[in-house]
């Protein structure tokens, strides 16, 4: 009898497993699996070399610039984007200075998004910007479908793009901006 109850427990216990089992199968194969990549994405306006750090480098580079003007946000030394690098410029730059800070962690998709809207307002001709926009796009619902293969493809075919354009069509400025945002998230990426 004490044998026979032994075995009864037993064999729930393999029937709870196999449930267990088949329950998690079924749902893993339904849910939809998302992963996330992560990138060094939120800097300080008034950060413009992008190193964590308020310092000579940033200023040196205010300097560099000052006295430019262009599209607002066109250029990062115009820390509050109004399209004059001026004294305003300076000023924001000598209150921050001294400060460090760690530069938020954003996912790829998100740093797809900043890229989009930075494309969106640059002085690029619409042909080329169209063409790139869609391709961010598409390279956003790739990861959201967690294909970060097809995102990389769409990515390299921004850059492709970019470089068959920007010696005679996009400003040198705009293009290294873009094309190191998407070569950080080429690195990042599997
Ligand atoms: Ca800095
Ligand atoms: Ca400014």
């Amino acid at each position: 009898m004490k044998k026979q109850k032994r075995m009864f427990i037993v064999s729930m216990l393999v029937a709870s497993c196999i449930l267990l089992v088949c329950t998690a199968t079924t749902g893993s194969a339904k849910k939809k699996v998302i992963t996330y990549y992560y990138i060094d994405g939120a800097y300080r306006d008034y950060d413009l070399n992008m190193d964590g750090e308020v310092d000579g480098l940033d200023v040196s580079i205010l300097v560099y610039a000052y006295g430019s003007t262009g599209e607002p946000g066109w250029i990062r030394a115009d820390i509050n984007k109004d399209g004059d690098v001026n004294y305003l410029d300076v000023s924001s730059l000598v209150y921050h200075y001294g400060e460090s800070y760690t530069p938020e962690k954003i996912t790829v998709q998100t740093a797809i998004t900043t890229l989009r809207n930075y494309i969106n307002s640059a002085n690029i001709p619409r042909n080329l910007k169209t063409q790139m926009v869609q391709k961010l796009t598409q390279a956003i619902t790739a990861l959201d479908n967690n294909n970060p293969a097809s995102a990389k493809t769409k990515l390299n075919q921004v850059l492709d793009s970019l470089q068959k354009n920007k010696a005679v069509a996009v400003d040198s400025i705009v293009a290294e901006k873009i094309i190191n945002d998407i070569q950080v998230m080429l690195a990042v990426l599997p």
